[in-house]
């Protein structure tokens, strides 16, 4: 009974350990959220990577400034306690050094955040020396990917499997639909290692278009042109949502963003260039004179002759 008490114990333990380290596992794998996931994932762009390291810095700042306080909320409590004779100070109003400590020392961090916040930023919007643009336009409910200056041009919806199962009533599986809601018709083929500049719009109402592994999301907005970038540094699939409220199939419009090294895009580009290139005309024969009407009662007789 002791001994199973213990292994139970022990299971335990290794049970916490391995959530806790979850989100280290989770950084050497895919872009892909993972179970007990903590943390955000770094991505895969450096835009991506920008955002992490932010948030990264924000983080321990936050690990270290509750680790002082609160370290220093047990020390008071322990060392200056009613059973060791502490007598509480009753005139005490205010200490105007602590004051300018405690005003100054948050100040200093703030700008010690918001200096490299702003200059990432400014990174982000700069979208001068892009290689190729892809303009992307939200619509009720799916996505239309055009690469400006190629002639190619898509929508992308999502994958009938995906709206069979949801409109069948069947609780979808892992094992049988491990993209469920995720996955789509036409993926959008990126190369990597490329600056590739978003042009997003919207068609109807607001979308907003949104692949976590790519660091940002932006705003579709009718009438309105946003811009973002991305340089995706690892092949794979990255997949996303429509992050903005855009009506009753919101959450059905996923985005799947499939990243190849360069010359498998050039080949790719070139397969949809030659599909989307209209047939070859077959020189027609020219068009017959217009034979001048023979008389009806000529016609009829022919005929007539014919059959008999
Ligand atoms: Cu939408």
């Amino acid at each position: 009974m002791k001994a199973g008490c213990f292994k139970g114990q022990h299971k335990q333990w290794a049970a916490g350990l391995a959530a806790m380290a979850s989100p280290v596992l989770a950084f050497a794998q895919s872009a892909d959220p993972e179970r007990w996931q903590l943390n955000m994932h770094p991505g895969v762009t450096h835009l991506s990577h920008n955002a992490y390291d932010a948030h990264m810095m924000a983080l321990w700042i936050c690990v270290a400034i509750g680790a002082l306080v609160f370290g220093a909320m047990a020390v008071a409590m322990f060392r200056f306690r009613k059973s060791r004779g502490a007598v509480p100070d009753r005139d005490f109003t205010h200490s105007t050094k602590l004051e300018i400590l405690w005003t100054v020392i948050p100040v200093v961090l703030l700008v010690l955040m918001a200096a490299p916040a702003t200059s990432k930023l400014i990174d982000m919007y700069d979208t001068r020396a892009s290689e190729m643009t892809v303009k992307v336009t939200g619509y009720q409910w799916m996505w239309k990917y055009e690469y400006l200056g190629e002639g190619v041009e898509f929508t992308s919806r999502l994958a009938r499997k995906s709206d069979a199962v949801r409109q069948s009533g069947i609780e979808p599986t892992m094992a049988e639909n491990p993209n469920y809601l995720l996955d789509v018709d036409n993926v959008l083929v990126l190369p990597t290692d490329t600056k590739i500049r978003f042009v997003i719009t919207a068609d109807d109402v607001i979308h907003a278009w949104w692949v976590p592994a790519l660091g940002w999301k932006q705003d579709a907005i009718p009438g309105i042109i946003n811009e973002a970038w991305t340089d995706i540094s690892t092949p794979g699939i990255y997949r996303g949502q429509c992050a903005e409220l855009c009506g009753k199939d919101h959450g059905f419009m996923p985005i799947v963003v499939k990243a190849v090294p360069k010359a498998e895009y050039q080949q790719w580009l070139a397969a949809q260039k030659a599909a989307a290139a209209p047939a070859p005309v077959e020189p027609q024969p020219a068009p017959a004179e217009p034979q001048p009407e023979a008389a009806p009662a000529a016609d009829s007789t022919a005929a007539v002759a014919a059959a008999g």
